[in-house]
Parts: C-alpha cells; sequence; structure tokens
C-alpha cells in the first residue's frame, strides 16, 4: 500500500490517543517486521523510549478489531496465569497492550489506518541471528511455557485472523494461481525455482496428513515464532515472546517449525550469497531441549512426529510465499531492493536442501530429546512423591 507517510506531528497526534502518561517529545521509526510500521515513543521527562507505536497493515490483517480481541485475550490470560507465579513479572515477561484514552485497544484514524500501543521493553535484544546455545535453550524454553500456559485456553474462543494461515495446500494454490497469472512476467527468471518447489509439493502435504490421522490437537499458538521474536534480556535470559497478530488456533508443529527455522541458520533468512547458508545442529539441539522441556509432558505422540516434518516444512512454505509475492509484484512482504523477495525464496529453498540432507539426525535429536525430558520428568515426580 502507498500513501502519503506521516509526519513527526501527525505520529506524536496519533500516539496521544492512548493513555500514556508522559508527555510525548519525539516518535520515531523501528526497522523490523515485513508487515506493520513500527515506531518508538520517546517522552519528554528522559527521553528514553517508553512505548510502541504500530500501524498494523490492515491489507493483511483484514479484521483489526478480531485481532486485537485475540492479543487481549491472549495476554490477559497469560498474565494472570504469571501472577501465581513466584519471582515471575507479568508486565515484562507479557506484552501490555496501552488502550486508548476511550478504552479501545486500537485507534482508527482520519486516513483510515488502524494504530496500537504497547509498553515498550527495555535492555532486551531480538536476534537475527543465534550465536550461543545457551540462547537457542532459553528461546525454546519460552515458546514451551508460551504453549504450555495456553493449553487450558479454549482455541474456540480466538478468531482464525487470518484463514489457514500455515496451511500448505492452501500456500500451494496461491503460488500456482500467482504463476498462472504471471501479472509482471517473472516467471521465465524463476525455471530453477518452479522445478524445486514442484519436485516437493507432493512430499510437504505430509503434515496435514498427519494432523488428520492423528487427529492432532488444535491448540493456540503463536503463528509467528522467528526467534527474533522471543525477546532476550541482557544476560541472555527469554524475556517475552513478542508479535502477536497471529496469536490463533494452530498446531503446535507450525511454531516449533518457523522457530527452527531462523535459528538452525547460520545466515539471515534473506542471505545473498548460498553458500554461506548452514545448519547450526547444537543451535537446534539445545532450542529443541528447552521446548520439550517444558512441553513434553503434554505432547502427543502425533505432535511429535509433527515437530520432525515441520522442520522441512517451513522454509519451503516461507520459500513459496517468498515466491508467490515475487511473481506478484512485490505486493506482501515490504522489500527492501528489487528481487529482495526472490533472494529471500532462495535462501529458504538453500537451507532446505541443507535440512533435508541432515533429516535423519534432526527426528534423532527430536526423539532422543523427547524421551529425556520425560525421564527427567519420570524422576522428578518420583523425588516429589517419596
Ligand atoms: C512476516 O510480521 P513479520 O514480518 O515478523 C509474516 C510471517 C513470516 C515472516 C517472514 C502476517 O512476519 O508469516 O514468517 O514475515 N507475517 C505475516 O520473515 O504474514
Ligand atoms: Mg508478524
Amino acid at each position: 500500500m502507498i500513501f502519503k507517510p506521516y509526519n513527526q506531528s501527525d505520529l506524536i497526534n496519533i500516539a496521544s490517543n492512548f493513555e500514556i502518561k508522559e508527555s510525548i517529545a519525539a516518535v520515531g521509526g523501528l526497522g523490523m517486521g515485513h508487515i506493520n510500521d513500527t515506531y518508538v515513543v520517546k517522552s519528554t521527562s528522559d527521553g528514553q523510549p517508553g512505548y510502541l507505536l504500530q500501524r498494523i497493515n490492515h491489507t493483511i490483517f483484514k479484521d483489526v478489531p478480531a485481532l486485537m480481541d485475540n492479543i487481549l485475550l491472549v495476554t490477559n490470560h497469560l498474565k494472570a496465569k504469571l501472577k501465581a507465579v513466584p519471582g515471575a513479572d507479568p508486565d515484562t515477561e507479557v506484552l501490555t497492550i496501552v488502550k486508548t484514552r476511550d478504552q479501545f485497544s486500537y485507534h482508527y484514524d482520519s486516513r483510515g489506518n488502524y494504530w496500537r500501543v504497547y509498553t515498550y521493553l527495555k535492555n532486551t535484544k531480538s536476534l537475527d541471528v543465534v550465536v550461543s546455545p545457551e540462547q537457542a535453550y532459553e528461546g525454546g524454553k519460552a515458546l514451551g511455557k508460551f504453549q504450555s500456559m495456553l493449553t487450558d485456553f479454549d482455541a474456540g474462543r480466538l478468531h482464525e485472523t487470518i484463514p489457514c494461515f500455515h496451511n500448505i495446500a492452501l500456500r500451494l494454490d496461491q503460488y500456482n494461481t500467482a504463476l498462472q497469472n504471471d501479472h509482471v512476467a517473472r516467471r521465465q527468471l524463476v525455471a530453477g525455482e518452479i522445478a524445486f518447489v514442484n519436485e516437493r509439493a507432493d512430499r510437504m502435504s505430509a503434515i496435514l496428513n498427519l494432523i488428520k490421522e492423528e487427529h492432532l490437537p488444535l491448540r493456540v499458538t503463536h503463528n509467528d515464532t522467528k526467534f527474533n521474536n522471543i525477546l532476550l534480556n541482557e544476560d541472555d535470559h527469554a524475556q517475552c515472546i513478542v508479535d502477536l497478530d497471529t496469536v490463533m488456533p494452530g498446531y503446535v508443529a507450525y511454531d516449533f517449525g518457523d522457530a527452527i527455522r531462523t535459528l538452525i541458520n547460520t545466515t539471515a533468512e534473506d542471505e545473498r550469497d548460498l553458500s554461506k547458508i548452514d545448519l547450526n545442529l547444537p543451535l537446534f539441539e539445545a532450542f529443541t531441549n528447552g521446548y520439550l522441556t517444558e512441553s513434553a509432558e503434554w505432547l502427543t505422540e502425533g505432535e511429535i512426529k509433527s515437530l520432525c516434518l515441520s522442520v522441512l516444512l517451513f522454509p519451503y512454505m516461507q520459500g513459496v510465499r517468498f515466491l508467490t509475492d515475487y511473481l506478484q509484484g512485490d505486493t506482501y512482504y515490504k522489500t527492501q531492493f528489487p528481487g529482495h523477495n526472490l533472494q529471500r525464496a532462495r535462501a529458504q529453498f538453500q537451507l532446505l536442501k541443507k535440512l533435508e540432507d541432515q533429516y535423519e539426525t534432526i527426528e534423532d535429536i527430536i526423539w532422543e530429546t523427547a524421551n529425556h525430558c520425560l525421564d527427567m520428568k519420570y524422576e522428578q515426580s518420583k523425588q516429589g512423591n517419596a
């Protein structure tokens, strides 16, 4: 969507609709995410960021009230859970929505755009490339806890704000339509990628079959678990999972697969030099250990099988999505240069090739870790009962 940019005074005006206690000194752009526009709000008193202001992309999120409803329901649930945990801090471990002065969770402006405000989480970092197994373990634990705390939340209460978001059959349909339409005449530039996608299309529906055959439970999932959405504190401890726009009913594998896609990759998701893309298996093992420490007890066997499949599915699906956007003329994701979506797709497909080569090892790590975590829980419960 192209529109006249918002200037500083527009942004300050928008921010002043929210219950921000301090007077606002400045609102500055923060380059993150491929979808929404994000700004930090600084106050006059200390000039430090105090809030995050976001314009929600309503071309993609067509029902913003439903999206905000989901976020409120989920954050309220998580905060209530953490209140009961000694030493936990619901204010900094879960995102906090700042309401508008008339008590709405979003502001609709005169130009037809939707805005929301979160409190800013100080002293945190977001990693595009993970470096240490400790960071990976912490990230895995944070995701496992997030899902665990939502196991008693009825997924039926949430709106499906982007229907079939991680359904590979739908993503392939969208891709095939883009390919047939070829609106911007790019099909002839991607013959290699087309062959790559087609060769794997049947295999990638394995997860959809498993969901049906093993009746995998529909749970509450985050659905956008790129590792950089798991904020760490200065000591590399997980602080808070952010970007809750796609919190919806989903399958646990979707969160696991998307986190692994970003974490196991030695480069950023859009690396141009494909020879640099490699797997960091120790990070994968550490993340899996953290995740299963929190979740092995309640995951079904079918769900553990699905975790393995998700490791291949997510780079594939993400590559297909980037390629589709390239074929459609770059209308969905923000891009920084011409051909960015194609570069992203190529990087995802290269990552997938590496993962396919190591798939047996990946499966072994998941099953061994799950069994190990279950043994540990059993030992702990025996000791607890003794
Ligand atoms: C988008 O919001 P952001 O930029 O983190 C996308 C995700 C993709 C991701 C790829 C609503 O996420 O699904 O995995 O880009 N979000 C939506 O980096 O499509
Ligand atoms: Mg997002």
